[in-house]
Parts: structure tokens; C-alpha cells; sequence
């Protein structure tokens, strides 16, 4: 009998196994895996912005983004095995879970966001459409995260002073394999997470075991992480060769991996935003890769610039809280948001151009109508 061809079928209803209500999420699924390319699925849920009006500093785990290329997979702790190899290192390690466990942790409170977070807006304010998934501005969160330092597991493996680059590989069917240099795998909050606000790793977020690699586009913080090659040498895969590349539009000629995250603002507020009339306050989150926020601006209908006021915590690498009174009349507004952080670095008017739209930072005008 001759073999069915084989095909991958993927039922992107599966995809992502954390319940996805309405309300907290966009889901991205069935409009990017039509458009998608066989075998690099986009199985994404946005996170809504308003969702984050009832929460908190940090980003509930039920409500945090999740962007997959392939769909969640089911890995079974107990027989989870890390490999760390390659010319950069003296030995072959090959840890399991319980090793990590019993190694020092160290928790955190760090952003992970989506280098195409933002996307909508280059065609949407700067009319040059980007293709991919068409993220507003919820392909971030804030979470605690604890884990072992990477930098600890490669001492433990004889790292080399030639060592050069790791590539991260994962257990999904992807078989995603970034590459990151020494130096940023040896920044002391660089983790192999296990806990994410303070509970084991949900499946969708690279249980048992995933990379967090903060300031970063996320796409570098590889979620079921299997094997770690350390290299003498530079390393290339597709991805930082082809798919998360700055190249095209302003760029040119040019392919640069993408690799630090740009300064954002978001409402806490739907796009478009309906609220009532009268005096309302107004309230946000802006963060940066740099450093902490020091200031937060905000015009409306084009008025001039006040601050809002930013409250605390404000953690460099993570987001601050901000909050205005805005007395509204019955109508449709545009609200402007624009933040600084504490190096200088702000939001600007427009944004480098690239072909795949990859860190927007422009000043948005959401839209709020008012009734
Ligand atoms: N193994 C694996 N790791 C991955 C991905 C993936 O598809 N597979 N997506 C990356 C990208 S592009 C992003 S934005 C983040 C999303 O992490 P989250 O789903 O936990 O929010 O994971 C990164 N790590
Ligand atoms: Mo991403």
C-alpha cells in the first residue's frame, strides 16, 4: 500500500491551549494561517488593551500575548532534557528539570514584546503597510519571571574564552533556532525561565522551560528550549538572516537582525475607545529597553503637550503607569501619547520604514469617541 502524502494539517483551534475569551484577546489565527506559509504558521493572540485597565503592575498570565510559529506542544517535564554543546563550551551537558530546580534562581520583572508589535500603524499612520500579523499594541507583558541564569549553565558546561555566539533551539515543531551573542546570553537577567508570576511555565508560554532574554524583540526568548549550540564563530539561521531582519524601506540594502526593543506608549483604552462624558481619568503605560520612564506627555485634538503623571513602580525594562484627567465633551477625539525615557530617548512623529514592520515607535492618535 502506498503512504498517504505526508502534510501538515495543522487545526490552529488547538494551537494555543489557554482559553482565549473575547474580551481579553484578539485572536490573529484564522486571518494569518490563511495568509501564512506552509509550515510557518502565525498562531497569535493579542493581548486588548483595555484588559489591562483592571489589572495591576504585571501582566496576568491568562492575559498575557502568545505568539507561536507552530502550535503549543505538550512536553512532559520529567522527561525535558537540556542540551548545551558545541566548539564554545569543554563539555556536553545535559541537565534535566530537577537540575534547574536545584540551581540558584534569580526572579525578575522584565517586558517580553513582539518585535512586530505595532504593525497595524505602519500602514495604518504611515501608509506602507507591513505584512504578518497585523498587532495594535498588544504583543506585550510585563511578568515576574524566575529561572536560572543562562550565563550560570554555560559556565557549568567549561565555557570558552572563544565561545562566541548560542544558538537556541526548541522542541516545538518549528524547530526554532535563534542565535545570540555571548555577552547578551552572560547578562545577568538573561534566564532559563521556569516560573512566570510566581507559577510553573503555562504550556503556551515554553513549559517546561523557556529563554527570557529582556530589552530584546522577543522572538529571541525561545520558548521550549531543548538544545543550546555555543559557537566560535558567527552563526546564522533564518532567523536573524531572513525572517526578523530590518531590511527594505529606509534600510535598503541593509539586513540587520532585529535585536533591541524602541520606546512605546499604550492607552488602557479599546481601539477605537468609547467613553462617557465629564471629567475622566485617563491611564497608560510606556517602556522602553533603556531604562526607566521619565516623563509621559499627552495631547488632545492636537492641544498642546502636558505630562501625565507616572506612577510607581517604574522598573527599567519592564513599563510605568501613567494617569491624566481629561475633561471630555461629547464627540470624536484623537489622544496622543509620547514618552521619554531616562536617557532621552522618546517617540517620534514617524519611524523607520522597514519591509517586514518591525519596531514601531511612532506617536499614535487613538481615537476615543465620547458620548
Ligand atoms: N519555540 C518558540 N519560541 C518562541 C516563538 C515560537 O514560535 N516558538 N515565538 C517567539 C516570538 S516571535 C515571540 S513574540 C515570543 C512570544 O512569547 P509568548 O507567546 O510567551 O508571549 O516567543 C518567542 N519564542
Ligand atoms: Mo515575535
Amino acid at each position: 500500500m502506498t503512504q498517504a502524502p505526508k502534510k501538515s494539517v495543522v487545526d490552529a483551534s488547538k494551537s494555543i491551549l489557554k482559553p482565549l475569551p473575547p474580551g481579553w484577546f484578539v485572536d490573529h489565527r484564522e486571518v494569518d494561517a490563511a495568509a501564512g506559509e506552509e509550515n510557518d504558521l502565525a498562531l497569535n493572540a493579542e493581548m486588548r488593551w483595555e484588559a489591562m485597565a483592571e489589572v495591576g503592575y504585571l501582566t496576568p498570565n491568562e492575559l498575557f500575548f502568545v505568539r507561536n510559529h507552530a502550535p503549543t506542544p505538550h512536553i512532559d517535564a520529567s522527561s525535558w532534557r537540556l542540551h548545551v554543546n558545541g566548539p564554545g563550551v569543554r563539555e556536553n551537558l545535559e541537565l534535566d528539570y530537577d537540575d534547574l530546580l536545584r540551581m540558584e534562581h534569580v526572579t525578575v520583572v522584565r517586558a517580553l514584546e513582539c518585535a512586530g508589535n505595532g504593525r497595524v500603524f505602519f500602514g495604518e499612520q504611515e501608509g506602507c503597510e507591513a505584512p504578518g500579523t497585523q498587532w495594535r499594541l498588544g504583543a506585550i507583558g510585563v511578568a515576574e519571571w524566575t529561572g536560572v541564569p543562562l550565563g550560570l549553565v554555560l559556565e557549568r558546561a567549561g565555557l570558552k574564552k572563544s565561545a562566541r555566539e548560542v544558538m537556541l533551539e526548541s522542541l516545538d515543531d518549528m524547530k526554532m533556532r535563534r542565535p545570540l551573542p555571548v555577552e547578551k546570553a552572560r547578562e545577568e537577567d538573561t534566564l532559563l525561565v521556569l516560573a512566570m508570576n510566581g507559577e510553573p511555565l503555562l504550556p503556551d508560554h515554553g513549559f517546561p522551560v523557556r529563554v527570557v532574554v529582556p530589552r530584546w524583540a522577543a522572538v529571541a526568548s525561545v520558548k521550549w528550549i531543548g538544545r543550546i549550540h555555543v559557537s566560535e564563530g558567527p552563526l546564522f539561521s533564518p532567523w536573524n538572516t531572513e525572517k526578523y531582519v530590518m531590511m527594505g524601506g529606509d534600510f535598503g540594502e541593509k539586513r540587520e537582525p532585529v535585536t533591541e526593543q524602541v520606546v512605546k506608549s499604550a492607552l488602557e483604552l479599546a481601539w477605537p475607545a468609547r467613553i462617557p462624558r465629564g471629567r475622566r481619568e485617563i491611564r497608560g503605560r510606556s517602556w522602553s529597553p533603556h531604562g526607566s520612564i521619565s516623563q509621559v506627555e499627552y495631547s488632545v485634538d492636537g492641544g498642546p503637550w502636558r505630562r501625565a503623571r507616572l506612577l510607581e513602580p517604574n522598573i527599567p525594562g519592564a513599563w510605568a503607569r501613567w494617569v491624566f484627567a481629561w475633561d471630555t465633551r461629547p464627540g470624536e477625539h484623537v489622544v496622543r501619547v509620547k514618552a521619554t525615557d531616562e536617557r532621552g530617548n522618546c517617540q517620534h512623529e514617524t519611524v523607520p520604514h522597514n519591509e517586514l514592520g518591525y519596531l514601531y515607535s511612532g506617536i499614535l492618535g487613538h481615537p476615543v469617541w465620547v458620548h
